[in-house]
């Protein structure tokens, strides 16, 4: 805790008062095209799930409509996403991530 804001005089503090940074869902959508295998392998490939987990996820993004891949500081969100949109792209899958608010 700062103990002088208002006293002008600089001291040093054992505890910086360091602040949490909001955090923020990695988000899979469930679609009706892309491949059980591909979902699979984005989950393995971008945040690093074993097979076991992985399909675990996928498949309560497919029976539920979406589900929560990781949850990170808001641009390594944001970078995760954009990774998985660009590559579902580039192998044509409609595959969509998305991030929100967590807390
Ligand atoms: N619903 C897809 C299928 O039946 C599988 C799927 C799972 C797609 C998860 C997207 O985020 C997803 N092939």
């Amino acid at each position: 805790p700062d103990s002088d804001s208002d006293s002008g005089t600089v001291t040093q503090d054992a505890r910086p008062a360091l602040k949490k940074p909001p955090l923020f869902k990695v988000v899979l959508l469930n679609d009706d095209y892309t491949p059980m295998e591909f979902v699979v392998e984005v989950l393995e490939t971008f945040f690093s799930m074993n097979r076991e987990q992985a399909t675990q996820v996928m498949l309560t993004v497919h029976t539920r409509g979406k589900g929560v891949c990781g949850i990170y500081t808001r641009d390594i969100a944001e970078t995760k996403a954009a990774q998985v949109n660009q590559y579902a792209r580039e192998h044509q899958h409609p595959l969509l991530c998305e991030i929100e608010a967590s807390e």
